[in-house]
C-alpha cells in the first residue's frame, strides 16, 4: 500500500475582491479598495494546480463558497428579493456586504484540520472544519466548507467529518494553517504539531495571559481549540506537540503560523522567532519524532527579517517530496523580487547539507495581495491507495479537468471587480450560474444554500 500527500487547492470564487477585511494581515489592509481581477485570480490558482499535477503530485480542488451570501444577509435582518437585499445592505452596511462577498474560502489551509488515518485511533482520516471565528467574513464559511469536504471525501468507511468547534473566541480555530505533521513516511504514524496564539481558559485575569499576548493584532487560534481537535481526531497524546506562536511576530503581521513556518515529512523550515521557547519546542518535537529524527532548517533574522518573511511569504511555501528523495520548495514570485530572500533561497539550494533541493516559483499575485500564498491556497490530505480511490475523482486535477475548469472560469468570471460591483444583482446571478455548473463538473451534489 502506498500513501501520498495530496494537495487540495481552493478554487477562487467569482467574487474575489479586495475589501481590507483582515486586521493583522498586512496585505489585506494594504490592498483594500484595489480593483480585483477574479478571472486572473482563478486562473493563477489553476496554473499552480496544473503544474504540480504535471510534476506527478496528486492535486485536488475544493469548490468555493456561495457568494454573495444572501442567506447570511437574511439572517442579519435584510428582507425582500435578493436584489433588494443587496441594495439595502450596500446602502446601510457596506462593510457587512463586502464580508458576505469575500472569496476568502480560496485559502483552504484554513478550511479544516486534517489528520491522516495512520495517526487516528480508529484508522480513518479525520476532518474538522475551522470555525474561523476571529473574522466575520471567514466565520460564515464553515457550514458550506463541511458540505464541500463531505462531497469530496464521501466515504464513511474511510473519512470522519466533525462539526466545527463552537463558534466563540474561546475555541478560535484556523485549521491547517496552524497545524503541521511530521513523519518519516506519509503512511507511518506521525507527530502532529499544533501552534496556537492564545490561551482562553484558566487565566487569572481575563482572556489570555497579558505578557504573552500580542498587543497590536489579534491572536486567532486558541490552545483549547487545538486540544479539542487533537481529541476529536483520536490522536495519541505522545505524538502531539502544542506550541505557542511568538506574540511579537503576530504583531508584525504573522497572523497564522504558516506565514513563518512550514513542515513536510521530517523537515521543519522556520524563522528563528516563530515560537515562544523555540529551543524547548524543538526538543519536544525531536522527542516525539523519536529515532527517525527531525531536520530543522532555521532562518536567522539577520538572513531574512520577519518583515521580509511577511512581505514575500517565504515560509508560506509548499515543501513537496520528490521521487529522487529531494524536496522541492514552491514559493510565490514575491520571493524573487526581495534580494535577501532570493539570495537565501539560492544559498540553501547550493548547500548540499540542506534537504531542500529544488525550487519552483508561481505568480499568485491576486491571492498574495490579500495575504494568501502557495501554502494558504492548499489543504494537505494524506491518503493511502484505498482512501484515494474513495475520494471524489472529479475533484482531482489532470490536464482534462484543468482545461474544463479554465474554460468554466473564462466563461463565467469577470476580469474586474470593485467594491461597488458587489451590490450588482447580475453578479449574484452570474455567480450562482457558475457554481451550479461547477457542482456538476465536480460531481458535488447540492452543497450551496441556493441549491436547496
Ligand atoms: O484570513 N485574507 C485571509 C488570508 C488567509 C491566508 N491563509 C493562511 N495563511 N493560511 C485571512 O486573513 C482578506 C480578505 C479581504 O481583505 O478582502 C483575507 O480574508
Amino acid at each position: 500500500m502506498t500513501t501520498i500527500e495530496a494537495n487540495f487547492d481552493g478554487l477562487v470564487g467569482p467574487t474575489h475582491n479586495y475589501a481590507g477585511l483582515s486586521k493583522g494581515n498586512k496585505a489585506s489592509i494594504h490592498h483594500a479598495g484595489n480593483l480585483a481581477n477574479p478571472r486572473q485570480a482563478a486562473l493563477q490558482g489553476l496554473e499552480k494546480m496544473k503544474a504540480l499535477s504535471e510534476l506527478g503530485f496528486v492535486q485536488g480542488v475544493l469548490a468555493p463558497q456561495e457568494r454573495p451570501d444572501i442567506a447570511t444577509l437574511r439572517r442579519l435582518g435584510f428582507t425582500g428579493s435578493d436584489s433588494r437585499i443587496l441594495s439595502d445592505a450596500a446602502q446601510q452596511m457596506p462593510a457587512v456586504l463586502a464580508a458576505c462577498c469575500s472569496a476568502s474560502s480560496m485559502w483552504t489551509a484554513n478550511a479544516a484540520t486534517v489528520s491522516p488515518s495512520a495517526d487516528c485511533a480508529d484508522g480513518k482520516v479525520h476532518f474538522t472544519p475551522a470555525n474561523l471565528i476571529n473574522k466575520f467574513h471567514r466565520s460564515i464559511e464553515h457550514d458550506v466548507t463541511g458540505n464541500i469536504l463531505k462531497a469530496t471525501f464521501n466515504s464513511p468507511d474511510h473519512f470522519v467529518h466533525h462539526q466545527a468547534l463552537p463558534s466563540t473566541e474561546y475555541f478560535g480555530d484556523e485549521g491547517a494553517a496552524n497545524h503541521t505533521r511530521f513523519c518519516h513516511e506519509y503512511g507511518a504514524q506521525g507527530v502532529e504539531f499544533f501552534v496556537y496564539g492564545k490561551e482562553a481558559f484558566n487565566q487569572r485575569s481575563g482572556f489570555g495571559r497579558h505578557s504573552l499576548s500580542p498587543q497590536k493584532y489579534p491572536a486567532r487560534q486558541s490552545l483549547e481549540a487545538s486540544q479539542a481537535v487533537a481529541r476529536l481526531h483520536q490522536l495519541d497524546p505522545d505524538k502531539v506537540v502544542f506550541a505557542q506562536q511568538n506574540p511579537a511576530v503576530i504583531d508584525q503581521g504573522v497572523f497564522h503560523n504558516d506565514v513563518i513556518a512550514v513542515g513536510n515529512r521530517n523537515l521543519l523550515f522556520c524563522h528563528e522567532q516563530s515560537f515562544v521557547g523555540q529551543g524547548a519546542v524543538y526538543e519536544s518535537l525531536r522527542r516525539s519524532c523519536g529515532p527517525q529524527g527531525l531536520h530543522i532548517v532555521e532562518v536567522a533574522d539577520q538572513q531574512v527579517s520577519v518583515g521580509q518573511a511577511v512581505g514575500t511569504y517565504l515560509f508560506n511555501s509548499q515543501l513537496l517530496s520528490l521521487e529522487n528523495g529531494g524536496t522541492m520548495i514552491v514559493v510565490p514570485s514575491e520571493c524573487e523580487h526581495e534580494p535577501a530572500v532570493w539570495s537565501y533561497l539560492q544559498s540553501i539550494l547550493n548547500d548540499a547539507s540542506c534537504p531542500i533541493t529544488d525550487l519552483k516559483v508561481f505568480d499568485l499575485r491576486q491571492s498574495m495581495n490579500n495575504g494568501g500564498g502557495p501554502a494558504c491556497l492548499r489543504l494537505r490530505v494524506v491518503l493511502n491507495d484505498q482512501e484515494l480511490a474513495a475520494t471524489n475523482q472529479q475533484c482531482l486535477i489532470d490536464s482534462q479537468r484543468f482545461l474544463t475548469l479554465s474554460r468554466w472560469v473564462k466563461k463565467h468570471y469577470r476580469d474586474q471587480l470593485s467594491e461597488k460591483d458587489l451590490a450588482d444583482p447580475l453578479l449574484l446571478t452570474e455567480s450562482r450560474t457558475a457554481l451550479d455548473e461547477l457542482t456538476r463538473i465536480l460531481n458535488l451534489g447540492s452543497i450551496y444554500p441556493f441549491q436547496h
